[in-house]
């Protein structure tokens, strides 16, 4: 066959998700020539793929959307608070139509390989279907939550009834009416999918391994007066966000568990029990994480809620967690969740007291017995922070793969550069976030795209991460993971995915570290950065 040319840009993008979005509005705004590869058909990634009943924000839907346009933030009005899967998907499409991005997007194009040729400094970068493209850099805008993550639990593909992964939801409606149905996993996915589909299945049956503090998300329709306090504010709010250390507009409380009365805390949990979202932790009590008296009073109190709600005493016991510990596991917020179990159709299971033995052709068989199902929904999560990225077959200087340098877990700067990875990014990246994902992403593609126009304005064409700069990030993940809530379990430790290194792979600084950290580098012009240059 003819030598096809291979395709050349500036800048290769991988994922039109939020990131991906954001980093291709900024080079095509600096005015390099840009080519996003996609994997699916559409824009939008976690909001492409999570099309399953119940989806939506649990922050802010107008903290979430992207802050570089006023233009934009005037155009667009989020109908909620907490916007559903839809509206998200259909702001992303506005976005890439209002700044004519999508001539710059390949759909249908899944990356898996990407070659770094250390001669000419350039990456080569290679579709599924044979698509391969040259570039002076390569942008994996590819999500921490995109691998979908299945159990190790045997007979799983006997089933014969319908089976899905909420990130490979169909485009069209699944019928759940007369369905027996089965949501395995009550992470902040399965416990928006059984309150959305309990009145039109004929049973429901979710399968609990960890119990989770799933907490009320609060939501409501956005007022026209809210709207136009939003209008009026873009500024105000976008300083105060660009100053936050999570990316939220919650107030702190100012004040801690031992200011208050026993009287008082109670009136204060209440309040905080009907916050928005994650109000419950940034708006909690100062010292909620790291005094265990005021994590315990929380915990009690929201035991206490539980019970109310929940008519059936020993499902209520079930659903609250052993571990009494706030934020032990990453926290759902939700809408009639614990509701959803006096409906006299939906059960709960347990998985700790009666494990799955296997899955058969009809069914789960746990250790009481065995259950029919019309559909089973695996809401078990994701293979988190580094899967997507692993499973792109790159490789950097001296042939070094990806997936050998990270074997025993990532090794980042900033989650967005690697060492021995020139020219090279992924903003969003395991490190990267602990809160508002795209108001870290905000940072990190800024960065990026500062670092590029630094090197292209002084002449460089290779740009790395020195290995100090890379030993300092993870030395601070290091220190502050000490203090992390997050137990050593569930996805932020890798542990959902078997034979993943358990290590830590949030950002515990926030955003002031990420800050800090960049700032550093700005103001030394990058030093070490360019080293490798011969
Ligand atoms: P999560 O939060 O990782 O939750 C996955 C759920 O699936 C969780 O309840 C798990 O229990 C359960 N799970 C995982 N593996 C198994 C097996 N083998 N058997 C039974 N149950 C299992 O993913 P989500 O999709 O809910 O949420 C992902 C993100 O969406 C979240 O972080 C937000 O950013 C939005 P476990 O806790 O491991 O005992």
């Amino acid at each position: 066959p003819a030598q096809r040319r291979d395709q050349q840009a500036d800048v290769v993008i991988v994922g039109a998700g939020i990131l991906g979005i954001n980093q291709l509005y900024r080079a095509v705004q600096a005015g390099y020539s840009v080519r996003l590869l996609e994997q699916a058909e559409g824009v939008g990634g976690t909001w492409y793929w999570n099309r399953y009943p119940g989806c939506r924000f649990d922050s802010e839907s107008y903290t979430y959307g992207y802050l570089f346009s006023e233009e934009l933030w005037q155009e667009w009005d989020w109908s909620e608070e907490f916007a559903p899967q839809p509206e998200t998907e259909r702001y992303l499409n506005y976005v890439v139509d209002k700044f004519d991005l999508r001539r710059h997007i390949r759909f249908g194009s899944k990356v898996n390989s990407a070659v770094w040729d250390e001669e000419a400094s350039e990456w080569t970068t290679g579709t599924e279907d044979g698509f391969q493209i040259r570039s002076r850099y390569l942008i994996a805008a590819t999500g921490v939550l995109s691998v979908p993550q299945y159990p190790d639990v045997p007979g799983r593909e006997d089933f014969r009834g319908q089976t899905y992964h909420p990130v490979r939801w169909p485009k069209e409606p699944v019928d759940f009416r007369g369905k027996r149905v089965a949501v395995i996993g009550t992470g902040s996915t399965g416990v928006q999918i059984g309150p959305a589909i309990a009145d039109e299945v004929e049973s429901l049956v979710m399968y609990q391994r960890s119990a989770t503090w799933a907490t009320p998300l609060n939501n409501h329709p956005i007022s026209a007066e809210q709207q136009a306090h939003l209008k009026a504010n873009f500024a105000p709010i976008k300083a105060e966000l660009d100053a936050s250390v999570g990316g939220f507009l919650h107030k702190p409380a100012g004040k801690k568990w031992t200011d208050d009365t026993p009287e008082q805390r109670q009136e204060f949990f209440e309040s905080v029990w009907n916050s928005p979202g994650f109000a419950k932790i940034s708006a909690n009590y100062d010292d909620l994480i790291f005094n265990k008296e005021a994590n315990a009073g929380w915990c009690a109190f929201m035991a206490d809620k539980i019970r109310e709600i929940v008519k059936d005493p020993a499902t209520a016991e079930k659903l609250i967690p052993t571990d009494h510990l706030y934020v032990g596991l990453r926290p759902p917020y939700v809408t009639g969740y614990y509701e959803m179990y006096n409906k006299p159709n939906v059960e709960l299971v347990s998985l700790r007291e009666t494990p799955i033995v296997k899955v058969t052709e009809t069914g789960i068989e746990t250790a009481d017995g065995l259950r029919e199902f019309d559909i089973i929904i695996w809401a078990t999560g994701f293979d988190f922070g580094s899967g997507a990225m692993l499973r792109m077959g790159i490789t950097g200087a001296d042939g070094l793969r990806l997936a050998d340098y990270w074997a025993d877990g990532p090794l980042t700067y900033l989650g967005i550069m690697t060492r021995g990875f020139p020219n090279f990014f992924f903003p969003g990246g395991p490190h990267g976030a602990a809160g508002n994902n795209p108001r870290y992403g905000e940072l990190q593609v800024c960065f990026v795209q500062d670092l590029i126009d630094y090197a292209g304005a002084h002449a460089h064409r290779r740009i790395e991460v020195p290995k100090e700069a890379e030993q300092a990030w993870m030395d601070m993940i290091a220190q502050l993971e000490a203090y992390s809530p997050f137990q050593k379990r569930g996805q932020y430790y890798g542990a959902n995915t078997p034979g993943k290194p358990k290590v830590y792979l949030l950002n515990p600084g926030g955003r002031p570290k990420l800050d800090e950290f960049m700032a550093k580098a700005v103001a030394s012009g990058y030093q070490g950065f360019f080293e490798g240059e011969k």
